[in-house]
């Protein structure tokens, strides 16, 4: 602990594993010690390129993630209007609101093999391989919160680009696969435009959205300004069913 404790001042920051359990620590009634065992576990030792998305399971079982149903809230290259919205208003809860999610957002980290270590540079970037450690997580992760959406459930997309439902996206890929018809009830477009967006709700990503949507999930879209959003961001007092 001293040593830890010795290092941690002498390089004026926290290291890797202080960062991931401290942001752990916020849920309370987390095995911290456990969740980081097993998220470490997915890549110490192993070669960057080489982590599927199978190597974070037992990290995610030990997260145990309860679905808030009505209020989960997807996303999809809209990252920071949602996440402005979700950290100033009880509204919706974004994966990154979850403990599944929050360890880890905004972090790189690898292994090395031969090393016991977690690395935060130098580690292979989003494109560099495809099982890299952190897409894997992401990957895993959002599975893992796609599978148990309930309700109603919002996807934020971004109107300011021609494909808003974008075939390489996670949520495309990844989580709409994951969609379960029988404890969910419909998926809610929020289509964020600017002055000069180029798509709205009759672009033909979203009519191919609607078709791989498994059957008996409802659908709708609606185009909401990016200001209206941040209007409701910094509005406290308007409801949020209000927003849009
Ligand atoms: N918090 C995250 O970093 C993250 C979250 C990363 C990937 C996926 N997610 C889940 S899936 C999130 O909770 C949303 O519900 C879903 C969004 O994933 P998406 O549909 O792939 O959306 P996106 O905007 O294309 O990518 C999401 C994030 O992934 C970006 O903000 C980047 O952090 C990262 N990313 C994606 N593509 C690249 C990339 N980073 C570097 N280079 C890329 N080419």
């Amino acid at each position: 602990v001293a040593v830890v404790l010795a290092v941690t001042l002498r390089k004026g920051k926290y290291t890797f594993e202080d960062r991931i359990l401290a942001r752990c620590e916020k849920f309370k009634g987390s095995d911290c010690r456990l969740i980081w065992a097993k998220f470490q576990k997915a890549y110490v030792g192993r070669d960057p390129c080489n982590v599927p998305m199978e190597a974070y399971d037992d990290f995610i079982a030990a997260t145990q993630f309860k679905p808030e149903c009505n209020r989960m809230m997807f996303w999809s290259k809209t990252k920071d209007v949602v996440h402005d919205f979700t950290e100033k208003r009880d509204c919706y809860v974004t994966l990154e609101d979850t403990l599944l999610g929050s360890v880890a957002d905004g972090l790189t980290w690898c292994g090395r093999v031969g090393s016991s270590e977690t690395l935060t540079t130098g580690c292979p970037r989003w494109t560099d391989c495809e099982n890299n450690p952190v897409r894997s997580f992401w990957s895993r992760a959002s599975a893992a919160f796609a599978e148990k959406a309930c309700g109603n459930v919002t996807v934020m997309l971004n109107g300011s680009i021609e494909t808003p439902f974008s075939p390489n996206s996670t949520f495309r890929s990844i989580e709409v696969k994951k969609f379960d018809a029988t404890v969910m009830r419909s998926l809610n477009v929020v289509l964020v435009t600017q002055t000069n967006s180029v798509s709205n709700c009759t672009n033909a990503s979203l009519k191919d959205l609607q078709k791989e949507l498994a059957a008996g999930i409802r659908y709708s879209c609606k185009e909401v300004s990016e200001a209206q959003i941040r209007e409701c961001s910094s509005n406290p007092e308007k409801p949020c069913g209000a927003c849009w």
